[in-house]
């Protein structure tokens, strides 16, 4: 940071009360990856989702498209510290994908085209709070951004968003994902604070 220029003041402040505590906010948008970017084909892409006895639906890339489309706007905010304001995606609402799914389950594990996994409560991923996107600003969503789709789940540390995601998995234990495992916190509040285990 080179300064408060006007324009930087300007902007923190049309933001006031959205910075989570120990944030600093960014105009970029850095890439996390924790391993190489896969290059993935819609022709061959799908989404699954997979319940605890093993029942699965699928989409397709063109299936998944002609879902109800929302366009959500909204903060993010990475454990590494940087919150961008108001990124702008396109997708479909978890909500459609779970919808009047049958489960006793009580926590989902996104999965990955690229082996991450992540886990969350499945509370966290119904009533309008996710996303699958395969767009941001405007634009198709780039493979270093987790293009052809992403998770979008803006409420938690960023590192909760799977890139690349192949499916949701509905398990009746919590089941501790990539990071979760490896001594992030399990479910990962940015207003609280809960990046890691400690926390
Ligand atoms: N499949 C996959 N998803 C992932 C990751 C990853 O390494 N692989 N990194 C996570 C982390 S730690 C963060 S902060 C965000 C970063 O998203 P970005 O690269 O679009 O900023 O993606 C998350 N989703
Ligand atoms: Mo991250």
């Amino acid at each position: 940071m080179t300064g408060f220029s006007p324009g930087f003041r300007g902007r923190t402040h049309a933001f006031e009360g959205r910075l989570p505590p120990g944030q600093y906010p960014t105009e970029s948008f850095p890439v996390l990856s924790a391993g190489p970017t896969p290059h993935l084909d819609t022709a061959q892409w799908s989404f699954t989702v997979t319940d605890e006895s093993g029942r699965q639906r699928s989409w397709t890339w063109d299936e998944m498209m002609n879902l109800p489309q929302q366009e959500p706007t909204v903060d993010i905010h990475c454990v590494t510290r940087w919150s961008k304001f108001a990124t702008r995606w396109r997708g479909v609402s978890l909500d459609v994908l779970l919808d009047g799914i049958d489960t006793a389950a009580g926590f989902v594990v996104a999965e990955s085209y690229d082996g991450y996994t992540a886990n969350l409560p499945l509370a966290d991923v119904t009533g309008g709070k996710a996303w699958l996107v395969h767009s941001y600003d405007g634009y198709a969503l780039s493979p270093e951004h987790g293009g052809p789709a992403r998770l979008l789940i803006p409420h938690l540390y960023f590192w909760k968003s799977a890139k690349w995601v192949k499916g949701l998995r509905l398990t009746l234990q919590d089941e501790p994902g990539f990071w979760e495992s490896v001594g992030y916190h399990n479910y990962g509040d940015p207003w609280r604070e809960q990046r890691t285990w400690r926390d």
